[in-house]
């Protein structure tokens, strides 16, 4: 059922590093034309760490880990690509459909297919108004019942960023700071919010994961939430005021469900002059080069 590219198989069955890569910040996250190039440089980092990328999607009805360029192509410039969540992959499969996955559906899939590791830009988790909307990103669900180390830019800063830790910690999903003691804020990198672990090395990384095996905590995910590098961060005046603008505008347009994280993110795009832009594309460059070590000591390389 699960198309695994022979570079990566091998690579799995040779206990060599493999880093999975989501697909929805491909597809939906980022503007096109840099979206392709975003992603071939992502797979390149990770080459450069040493292990092999496993961008995962869904073409014509067959999850894919491990797309070629072509694939890429796909993702990146198709109309009509769907955002696949991971309850959306069994409808696809049957329908033939093509899409983009989820942080959910993009680490279903991995662990299914053996690879350990998996970086992203920033988890959905619990939207602001969720009182209201009850708009909570499958995300957590998925992190609670997989076993799998993502790494990412905390969560997104669009969404209650106290609340989705809570989440997380009634979830049961372990949480640490990468080389700091803040939770990170996507775009930003310190959320406002403590966490109570750091982690300074891949190595130690690895160490939690195999102690997460060999005490047989039930399946659920390590988050290693990774900072953007202060200097490359959004600037914190003109992420709250275009932030808030941007909430008014989901409102008001009356945008929900699926469409809102990719509503706000472009949102935040458009009005911040790209500068939004290049603070997630800086923080997913970092994630996904750390994923690569990580990876790297994970498998002993
Ligand atoms: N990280 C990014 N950009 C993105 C996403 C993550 O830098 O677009 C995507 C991920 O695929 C995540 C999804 O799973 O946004 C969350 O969407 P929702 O809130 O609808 O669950
Ligand atoms: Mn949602």
């Amino acid at each position: 059922m699960i198309v695994t590219s022979e570079e990566v198989r091998e690579a799995l069955d040779a206990r060599r590093p493999v880093v999975a890569l989501e697909s929805t910040i491909i597809a939906h996250g980022l503007p096109r034309p840099d979206n392709l190039q975003v992603a071939l440089e992502l797979e390149e980092t990770v080459r450069e760490e040493g292990a092999v990328p496993a961008t995962i999607a869904v073409l014509d009805g067959r999850p894919h880990v491990g797309l070629d360029k072509g694939g890429l192509e796909r993702i990146a410039n198709e109309d009509g690509i769907r955002k696949l969540g991971h309850r959306d992959l069994p409808l696809a499969v049957a329908a033939g459909a093509s899409g983009a996955t989820t942080v959910s559906a993009t680490a279903l899939l991995a662990a299914r297919a053996g690879v350990r590791v998996f970086a992203t830009g920033g988890l959905g988790g619990v939207h602001r108004e969720w009182t209201v909307t009850q708009d909570e990103s499958a995300d957590l669900g998925l992190l609670a019942r997989t076993r799998i180390t993502v790494v990412c830019a905390g969560v997104k800063s669009i969404l209650d960023v106290p609340a989705t830790l809570q989440r997380l910690e009634t979830l049961g999903v372990a949480v640490a700071g990468y080389g700091t003691d803040r939770f990170p804020g996507f775009y930003l990198s310190d959320s406002g919010h403590p966490v109570d672990w750091t982690l300074d090395s891949p190595e130690q990384v690895a160490e939690v994961m195999r102690a997460q095996d060999a005490l047989h905590v039930p399946d659920a995910s390590l988050v290693v939430a990774n900072p953007v590098p202060e200097e490359e961060q959004l600037d914190p005046a003109l992420h709250a005021r275009v932030l808030a603008e941007a909430l008014r505008a989901c409102e008001s347009e009356g945008v929900t469900g699926q469409a809102v994280t990719p509503f706000l993110l472009a949102y935040l795009v458009r009005h911040t002059g790209g500068a939004s832009l290049a603070a997630n594309l800086a923080a997913v460059r970092g994630n996904v080069r750390l994923a690569g070590r990580i990876a790297a000591a994970w498998t002993g390389a």
